[in-house]
């Protein structure tokens, strides 16, 4: 069984980051290490949320996995709180990275043409340095403006996507992907540019009506452990992109689902039959 090492937040309440990629990567017959990087009662999007910073125990967590010799098929990193966090990040890629495992960044951050409450933009310019080390980065097309100077935009043509590409991928990684590129009402989708191939690669799908929190992560999660599962990196982005929006139809199905995220547990079935 491949195992995934994930960094990122816990959020009591708010299905993101930890709460998601545990029970979606482990549900993919993948094992889902977790390093967290602060306890939140909720994510960001409530209000009086509590925050326990977690970054002291980053340093003694990971020496201790340096001296049992634990090695992991691939390190994510998800939604992360500090300049010094994103240091401790490259520090984890390079006591871990070997020539055979996967290093994979969400530069969770932004979404919709605005960075997150806990952030500004010297923060998301920072962010880009840990995307650099990376082999795999999944920005949406918020995060990629900021990371890359880019006036953002509501609406733009391939030339747009396809050259924000090109500038995420000169930071230094192997394929960067950007996600909600949408280029046509009531479509959506995923565009990724393979360095090495110098090639690009679309696949688009329905536009659900409504964009919940959370989604980016789930996204996220489901393509590492696609690709943890044997997929080439295009399957992958098709498998999270059906699930992602499987997740948000449900959602929008079901009254009683709270505003803060969305039903990605009832889908569960529908993306384990996509890995088939
Ligand atoms: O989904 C990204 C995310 C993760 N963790 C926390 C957040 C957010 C988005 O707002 O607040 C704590």
């Amino acid at each position: 069984m491949k195992r995934i090492l994930t960094v990122q937040d816990i959020s009591c309440v708010g299905k993101c980051s930890l709460t998601v990629a545990l029970p979606i990567i482990s549900a993919m017959g993948v094992e889902c290490s977790i390093l967290p990087t602060a306890v939140l009662s909720t994510h960001t999007m409530f209000k009086n949320f509590t925050c326990k910073d977690l970054t002291s125990e980053i340093e003694p967590i990971t020496e201790h996995f340096k001296k049992e010799n634990m090695q992991f098929d691939a390190l994510y990193t998800g939604y992360l709180g500090s300049f010094e966090q994103i240091d401790l990040m490259k520090k984890l890629f390079e006591d871990f990275k070997t020539d055979s495992n996967l290093t994979f960044v969400d530069p969770s951050m932004a979404d919709n043409g605005k960075l997150y409450d806990a952030f500004d933009v010297p923060f998301a310019k920072y962010m880009a340095s840990l995307c650099a080390k990376a082999d795999i980065i999944v920005p949406n097309i918020t995060e990629a403006c900021f990371m890359t100077d880019t006036v953002y935009k509501e609406s733009y043509d391939e030339a747009y996507v396809k050259d924000l590409l090109l500038k995420l991928a000169d930071f230094g990684c192997k394929i960067a992907v950007l996600t909600g590129v949408s280029f046509t009402e009531g479509e959506t989708g995923v565009m990724a540019y393979d360095k090495e191939k110098d090639e690009f690669f679309y696949y688009r799908h329905k536009k659900q009506s409504r964009s919940y929190h959370g989604t980016g992560d789930i996204f996220s999660s489901t393509f590492i452990g696609a690709m943890m599962r044997g997929k080439t990196y295009k399957e992958a982005i098709k498998i999270a992109a059906d699930y992602t929006s499987e997740c948000i139809r449900l959602t929008i199905l079901d009254k009683s689902i709270p505003w803060y995220g969305v039903n990605f547990e009832e889908a569960i079935p529908f993306l384990l039959d996509s890995l088939k």
